[in-house]
């Protein structure tokens, strides 16, 4: 559950300066980092990925574990409450350590842990706090890194001796098998969470809609933890204004809301309801919305009414802190998709910070929650499904991720991955992603759709994207292919949906762009101007605009990005319709003017 502040709750903030070391060489002496942290660690902040933070190269290029070190008192006043230590995100993989012993370890770099540390510490006397990180990408974590070979976009050619031998030789280099800069550390808040002794440990929400929306009921389920009974929870449905409008008792059950207002996309209102629970001494508030999704047909409807997505993949991803939570950022872009009247995105390729969440359900902007699963794809001769030992772990990051994400009426689909193969070995690719797709519906209790984001391939051997509730696809026409023929690219386009339209499934476009550099021009549709980045969506948005079953454009990026250096990424990624630091390129200006027109619902 998100960490709150109440009468009954409290946080203490860990965010701050750490003490932090890599590892020097093969010495092997980290293990009594453990226990006795050297003294000549750097500082470093938190949260925040280390990699930028300091002009030494080997902390862009470095694998394997880092060292954090921080020391913690709790106040005595804590004395009597139950202490937890949450992390909002360490990637990839990390180890707790209280006082030289192992709290709780914990897999993959992008959703909350916390662990109980009331017996472990005594409140008024410092402890230590270690944290283990490790950053290693392999076939067997998400996202997948390269055991052998080269990275993604990579410049080894292994074809020449020289080359070949010299990569043998250079030892254990992380090789992303994915488009975004392997940006680690303590990402995210950490917090001490106090809890009355019995708690509130769970709440599940799920609001139903009937009599064509005039009625509604929020159906909901507690745990709790603690030894002593302390009855049954309260349940209390507050407004806007704070006026009660719904009571409930016990663990279980519904919330009746006559006339509910129901929570809309941005320009309409993302009114948000106030959940109370109280079990003894415990206290805890949830905002929630009122809101259906379902697919029928072709379309996605929200509230029974056709969306239509406008907006972007994005990434978490900024100058210095890498992929640190940014909440400064977060506001800044929600504004910058209300500017451009975008209505989504998607959180490629991971889960983003519970804040973001938040914000988008506070702010209106619908989600696609994705999960890290990208870069399942090794090739014509690897068959990644069964090769790399990634399936149970995939399942419990979707059990993650779902379970945090659960309750936001901002989220309307799951996406259990980005760009596997599909087309190599399709069979096993159905029976990988299949199951994967019912267990989402299995754990999701308000059974969203659910999606699974299908690359540039051939798409007529792909057997599994098309029995997804939801097709989406990637595509680079006009810029991996058919470079700078737009013309040729729109032909393309229209070729490959033909194919798609005959499937009778709602579609959507959640990649397609092309790199351009901030303030390079021309006036002939060349590659990476300004131009040819707008004029590439305004041609391709019209191709898009004469299909009536596609329900959604997502524009390939946002913003610019870090990247792993190459020679296809100068500086990064620059397929941003904004540039890192949220400068609008040309491409943008287009787009607003193209969305203003497009209404949320109903347009097709
Ligand atoms: C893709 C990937 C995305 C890349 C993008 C690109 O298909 O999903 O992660 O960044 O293409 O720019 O090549």
């Amino acid at each position: 559950m998100y960490p709150i502040e109440n009468k009954a709750r409290s946080i203490l903030s860990l965010d701050g300066m750490w003490d932090f070391k890599l590892p020097e060489g093969s010495e092997g002496r980290e293990d009594a980092w453990i226990r006795d942290f050297p003294k000549d660690g750097e500082s470093l902040y938190v949260p925040a990925s280390y990699n930028d933070q300091r002009e030494d190269g080997r902390y862009r290029s470095y694998r394997g574990r880092a060292y954090y070190h921080r020391s913690v008192t709790v106040p005595s006043i804590y004395e009597g409450q139950r202490l937890f230590l949450r992390f909002d995100a360490v990637a990839h993989d990390a180890w707790i350590y209280i006082n030289g012993e192992l709290l709780i370890a914990h897999r993959g770099g992008f959703l909350p842990f916390e662990a109980e540390i009331t017996e472990r510490i005594r409140t008024g006397t410092p402890f230590s706090v270690v944290v283990v990180c490790d950053n290693t990408i392999d076939h067997s974590t998400l996202p997948v890194g390269n055991e052998e070979g080269t990275a993604f976009f990579g410049s080894d050619n292994a074809q020449v001796p020289a080359v070949a031998e010299a990569k043998k030789l250079r030892g254990n280099v992380n090789l992303p098998n994915f488009d975004f800069f392997n940006y680690c550390g303590i990402n995210r808040h950490v917090r001490i969470i106090s809890k009355p002794v019995e708690f509130i440990s769970g709440l599940t929400l799920v609001p139903v809609l009937q009599d064509g929306l005039k009625s509604a009921e929020i159906q909901y389920r507690i745990q709790v933890d603690g030894k002593a009974d302390r009855g049954l929870p309260e349940v209390a449905l507050s407004d806007r204004e704070g006026n009660i409008v719904a009571r409930g008792t016990g663990f279980e059950g519904r919330l009746r809301i006559d006339r509910p207002r129901l929570w809309e996309p941005y320009p309409g209102d993302p009114y948000l309801y106030s959940v109370t629970v109280t079990y003894g001494e415990d206290e805890y508030t949830e905002q929630t919305g009122l809101r259906s999704v379902r697919t029928e047909g072709t379309r996605l409807l929200i509230n029974d009414r056709p969306f239509y997505f406008k907006g972007f993949g994005k990434h978490e991803d900024f100058y210095i802190g890498g992929r640190g939570v940014n909440e400064l950022l977060n506001t800044k872009d929600i504004n910058l998709l209300h500017w451009i009247h975008a209505n989504s995105f998607r959180t490629s390729h991971y889960p983003y910070a519970e804040e973001m969440i938040r914000l988008c359900d506070r702010e209106g902007i619908v989600v696609i929650d994705e999960a890290p699963a990208v870069g399942i794809n090794g090739g014509p001769s690897v068959n990644p499904y069964e090769t790399y030992p990634l399936k149970d772990y995939h399942k419990q990051v979707l059990k993650e991720m779902i379970e945090r994400d659960k309750n936001h009426p901002c989220i309307v689909m799951w996406s259990l991955g980005n760009e596997p193969d599909t087309e190599n070995f399709p069979e096993s690719a159905y029976e990988y992603w299949r199951e994967l797709y019912g267990l989402a519906h299995e754990l999701d209790p308000q059974d969203r759709p659910v999606t699974l984001v299908c690359c540039q391939n051939d798409y007529t051997r792909d057997k599994v994207t098309r029995t997804m509730d939801v097709v989406c696809i990637n595509r680079y026409y006009g810029w991996y292919n058919l470079s700078g023929d737009m013309k040729a690219a729109a032909l393309a386009w229209n070729i490959e949906l033909d194919f798609w339209e005959k499937q009778g499934k709602p579609v959507m476009v959640t990649e397609y762009g092309c790199d351009a550099i901030q303030g390079l021009h021309g006036t002939n549709g060349e590659m990476f101007t300004e131009e040819f980045q707008a004029e590439y969506y305004r041609i391709l948005d019209a191709e898009f605009d004469k299909r009536d079953f596609l329900m959604g454009e997502h524009c390939w990026a946002f913003a610019d990005f870090g990247t792993l250096q190459g020679v296809m990424r100068p500086d990064g990624n620059k397929k941003g319709v904004f540039t890192r630091e949220r400068r609008p390129k040309l491409s943008a200006h287009f787009l607003r003017e193209r969305w203003e027109k497009i209404p949320n619902f109903d347009y097709k």
